[in-house]
């Protein structure tokens, strides 16, 4: 036999595969239990990558390692392919989108087969087929009926450069997520999903996912839903008829307002400047088009000046009486809460800053030095052990050390509630405001609502049609899909309305209600609404009758393994959690999550930092794959550490890994030929290798140690090749038993290799079918060694120990020897000499 050539091995077994469609999933009559396996699906940017490779590879070694075990698999692939880049090429380069999505779809495709990720090939979908996007309207229309999906009017991110609007998540940190320029606001009309109706339960089912999602992702979600629990206030507005509400976190402190702040880009703020003088109203307008360049970002944050107007009107404190005057500033955002705030300067940061700035009167109401108990920090004690209260605490004066007092403390100035503890504070001043209804408890969410339409081409058309007469009117379902009219002759440039609204023989329709004129919704859907529902399409790929089979789902999902990018914690995660619980309200499916658990994989760097084309320092996957292979490749990421942590490919070695595939290939080339070997025969150390490995590999492929079973399969290689140059030779039944077992577990990590060793090894395709082998319990004890006991030099005991056992264990096991025991009686013992794990020497006295 030649040398390991692994391009001839790919080019062998890649046709077999492609003919025998082994990883079908359902074939029907298969009566074995079901996983369902799943990679994030990609989006058609080009060639696959490096990141893609790993990420595949996991999803690949977690799907093959189940099919071992005897498990039905689905393990599908599809392309995530609408959305901006197609669209950006295509005005960049005069292309048409749809061509280009579908060539970089064939691109990657070509890619993936030699890669041999073991998909099921028969369900793959594009997001861009019309076959997929009729369901996301079919899905649109379902929530336009429950009300969830809605339009309004409202101020939305806008991206100058793009031309188009931004969900709350694109926007990082005020700039477009996509291209950088400073995201602005826009008043639109949109359309949005109600998220924010399923916030308590997009929270509290996170509890379920505990432990099985990475606990980084958790606690984005929290953060992102934002809930805080306190109370709406309502405040007297002097010359306003209806009362105003106000969210806070802190009702304990009311009797602290010194002010109030309404957001200056709030109607409210609009409506007590009209009812203000001339000069205040000319202020606040200045005002007002200097803050609506800001992002909300600036806008919170604690360490700029405070700017603001005072708008010469005044709020009625409802527990006191007090006149507190308000203020427009741009630290109060105008859709959170109720738009305006309650200021309570001396225990509030921003408030004081503020206080500080416009000269504002400053209250402490909780005296922070006060102890409260069961609260850190603890009571100072003195030398008797006598709690004490130090002469030189801080003073209680936030006005003039600018830090406002936010700790526990009890209540003070506070009539009814002095001497409170916060929190039996907040009980009782809800209580009073709930008696006298002028307050409640509430809570609030940082989470908004989706904004789901954009004004974009490449997306799905938003079925509904705009009538004159009848107002919105759905697309009726024998009407759907609405197709994307084709591209040539539109212009895509981003102006700010969707290029669709140009195509006239599309957009003009008769109302399907009236039949008069009408237009069509010109806007496509956010892309994340495509990917929202995808793992369930993956069931039904073909039906032009339902988006997916509920009794295909109950079989397949919820998905058993999701592995992805940390990249989509939040957005892909959340809306997917949020449709499948929509999903579920219907009766469409009995599970509230759709990904029951969840690997981030890391990134694979260069020298330490993100590879990137401008930085020179790109590792292409192509040209990794052409030169090292498949299995090589695959082996190298799998090797490289957790895979949760980021890979250095500078430090890594693809030859390493052929080396080390070239002999485990090389064995099963030597070995006896004859599958029909008796394995007790064999040579028992070897054994014990191999039995070990199978008892543990599953354990560590659960708990996603792929680098420990491949440094495993390594170990277990060199003690073979030691077996047959050394020992028993290549003609033993344990080294065949080792080939074997080495080429079934080498199958998660190095597909092609471990198909070629199997067929050398005298079997049938496919090794990836190959029931998981039962270890030998008789072969997993540890070995044991003899340890000798002596008494002032005489043998008086023998024990079984374990060759790893330490002195102290030996000693003490020696001691309790019967025989021991009886030599020594109630003599003295002078010294114990421990030689673990063969040897201890008792000296007594006598
Ligand atoms: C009075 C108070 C006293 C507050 C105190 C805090 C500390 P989270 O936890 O983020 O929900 N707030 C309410 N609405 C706001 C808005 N639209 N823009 C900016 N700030 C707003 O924060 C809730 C707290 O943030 C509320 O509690 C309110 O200030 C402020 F010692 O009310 B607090
Ligand atoms: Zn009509």
């Amino acid at each position: 036999p030649g040398a390991y050539d692994f391009a001839a091995i790919q080019a062998k077994w890649l046709p077999v595969w492609e003919e025998s469609k082994p990883f079908e999933a359902g074939r029907p009559g298969d009566k074995k239990p079901r996983k369902y396996i799943l990679d994030m699906f990609p989006y058609p940017s080009g060639d696959l990558h490096m990141g893609h490779a790993e990420a595949f590879g996991y999803g690949d070694t977690v799907a093959r390692y189940w099919r071992h075990q005897g498990f039905d698999v689905l393990h599908p692939i599809g392309w995530d392919s609408f959305g901006l880049p197609a669209e950006n090429a295509a005005i960049k380069r005069g292309v048409d989108p749809r061509g280009w999505t579908y060539e970089n779809i064939a691109q990657q495709k070509s890619s993936f087969r030699q890669y041999a990720p073991s998909f099921d090939w028969s369900r793959e979908l594009h997001t861009s087929d019309p076959e997929y996007y009729r369901w996301n309207q079919w899905l649109f229309l379902k929530l336009y009926e429950k009300g969830i999906a809605y339009r309004k009017a409202g101020q939305v991110n806008w991206c100058p450069n793009d031309q188009t609007v931004l969900a709350n998540e694109q926007v990082v940190d005020g700039h477009c997520e996509r291209c950088g320029a400073v995201v602005t606001k826009k008043a639109l009309t949109q359309w949005y999903f109600r998220v924010t109706d399923y916030a308590d339960r997009l929270l509290d089912d996170l509890n379920q996912l505990e432990g099985a999602w990475p606990s980084k992702v958790l606690s984005m979600q929290r953060n992102w839903i934002g809930r805080s629990a306190g109370a709406d206030v309502e405040f007297e507005i002097e010359g306003r008829e209806e009362r105003i509400p106000v969210f806070t976190t802190r009702p304990d402190t009311l009797f602290g307002a010194t002010f109030m702040v309404v957001a200056p880009d709030s109607e409210l703020a609009a409506e007590l400047a009209a009812g203000a003088s001339d000069e205040v109203k000319a202020r606040f307008e200045g005002y007002l088009d200097s803050v609506r360049t800001e992002s909300d970002i600036d806008r919170l944050s604690t360490d700029r000046p405070k700017t603001g107007v005072f708008l010469d009107r005044h709020a009625i404190n409802p527990v006191n009486g007090e006149r507190l005057p308000i203020w427009a500033a741009d630290y109060v955002l105008a859709d959170y809460g109720h738009g305006a705030i309650m200021a309570v300067p001396a225990h509030d940061q921003r408030d004081l800053d503020f206080a500080r700035a416009f000269d504002l009167p400053v209250r402490v109401v909780v005296d922070t030095n006060q102890p409260v108990t069961g609260v850190i920090p603890v009571i100072p004690l003195d030398e008797n052990g006598v709690p004490y209260l130090p002469d030189d605490l801080p003073p209680l004066n936030p006005a003039e050390t600018g830090v406002a007092l936010t700790g526990e403390g009890r209540l003070i100035n506070s009539g009814p509630l002095d001497g409170l503890s916060k929190s039996n504070a907040i009980r009782r001043v809800v209580e009073l405001l709930e008696q006298r209804g002028l307050g409640r408890a509430a809570k609030n969410y940082r989470l908004r609502d989706w904004l789901i339409s954009r004004q974009r081409y490449w997306g799905t058309p938003i079925p509904i049609i705009h009538c004159a007469e009848c107002g919105e009117v759905p697309v009726p379902d024998s009407e759907l899909p609405v197709r994307l009219p084709d591209a040539a002759g539109l212009d895509l440039k981003p102006k700010g309305s969707s290029p669709l609204g140009a195509a006239e023989d599309w957009v003009n329709v008769a109302c399907p209600k009236c039949g008069g004129a009408a237009r069509r919704d010109s806007d496509t859907m956010d892309t994340f609404v495509d990917s929202s529902w995808y793992y369930l399409r993956y069931l039904n790929p073909t039906s032009d009758s339902v988006a997916f089979d509920p009794a295909e789902a109950e079989k397949w999902a919820p998905v058993d393994q999701y592995v992805g990018g940390v990249e989509h914690a939040i957005l892909h995660l959340l809306y997917s959690r949020f449709i499948t619980k929509v999903l579920f309200d219907e009766g469409y499916l009995s599970f509230t999550e759709p990904f029951t658990s969840l690997l981030n994989q890391g990134m694979v760097l260069m020298d330490g930092s993100k590879m990137s084309k401008s930085k020179g320092n790109l590792v292409e996957f192509a040209s990794e794959l052409k030169a090292h292979g498949t299995d090589a490749l695959r082996v190298t990421l799998a090797f490289a550490g957790p895979p949760e942590d980021d890979i250095d490919w500078a430090d890594v070695s693809p030859t390493g890994a052929a080396k080390f595939l070239a002999r485990a290939w090389r064995i099963s080339g030597e070995v006896a030929s004859s599958p029909d070997v008796e394995w007790k025969t064999g040579d028992a150390a070897l054994r014990r290798i191999t039995h070990r490995l199978l008892a543990d590999a599953p354990g560590l492929v659960e708990a996603y140690k792929f680098n420990v079973v491949v440094a495993r399969l390594m170990e277990l290689v060199n003690a073979t090749r030691k077996a047959i140059d050394s020992g028993a030779g290549a003609g033993d039944a344990a080294v065949r038993e080792s080939a074997e077992v080495t080429a079934m577990i080498l199958d998660l990590f190095a597909p092609y290799a471990a198909e070629d060793m199997w067929e050398r090894l005298g079997y049938q395709p496919t090794v990836a079918l190959v029931p998981w082998r039962k270890a030998d319990p008789a072969l997993l004890v540890e070995e044991s060694v003899t340890a000798i006991v002596q008494v002032n030099g005489k043998v008086r005991d023998r024990i079984e120990v374990s060759p790893k056992i330490s002195g102290d264990e030996l000693e003490a096991l020696a001691l309790a020897s019967e025989a021991v025991v009886r030599t020594i009686g109630d003599r003295e013992i002078v010294k114990v000499i421990v030689r673990a794990p063969n040897l201890v020497n008792i000296a007594i006295k006598g």
